[in-house]
């Protein structure tokens, strides 16, 4: 439920390569990615799962146990659909337990929303409230690699539990 981009940067950046330079290029996934990532000598797999994937998201649940969802905080035509696939995830019987991340990304783009607007118009106040899961939000440049520490730490606190 991320991004190819996002993926690439987080390797990059766990790797202690400040500088991310050009963008990666990125074909829209069809299907899913698999990276491994080495975090406090523990290894855990992330897999994303294309956007255009969402009828079938729920067949990867089961082997879940962290949800990383990602918000093109560009995108405003799409948020009220992006609102509603994240209540979907949210109630998935297999989700019940799962740490969940939100990610605002672009952050880096001048037509980007600002957080207040936007996590008003996801009503994100009351889906905290009400979600069986605990829930972090976070500010994300996938392509500057702003707020890319926030989620290595993010990362870091769920493997430790
Ligand atoms: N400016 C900016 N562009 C981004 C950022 N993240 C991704 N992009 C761009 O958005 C486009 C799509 O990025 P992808 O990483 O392929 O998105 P995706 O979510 O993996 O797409 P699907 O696989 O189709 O779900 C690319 O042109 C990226 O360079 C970001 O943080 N800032
Ligand atoms: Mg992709």
């Amino acid at each position: 439920m991320f991004s190819t981009t996002f993926e690439k940067s987080l390797q990059l950046s766990l790797h202690g390569l400040e500088e991310l330079g050009e963008p990666p290029s990125t074909l829209p996934t069809v299907g899913t990615n698999l990276t491994d990532l080495k975090l406090k000598k523990k290894k855990m797999t992330l897999r994303e799962l294309g956007g255009c994937m969402g009828p079938i998201w729920p067949s990867y649940f089961k082997d879940c146990s962290s949800v990383i969802f990602m918000v093109d905080s560009t995108n405003i035509a799409q948020i009220s659909a992006s609102c509603i696939q994240l209540l979907s995830v949210l109630s998935a019987e297999h989700l019940h337990n799962a740490s969940v991340l939100i990610l605002f990304n672009k952050r880096d783009m001048p037509c980007t929303m600002s957080l207040v607007e936007i996590k008003s118009l996801f009503r994100m106040d009351d889906i905290i409230a009400s979600a069986t899961q605990p829930i972090t939000t976070q500010e994300l440049s996938a392509r500057s690699g702003q707020g890319l520490q926030e989620v290595l730490s993010w990362l870091e606190s769920i493997i430790v539990k």
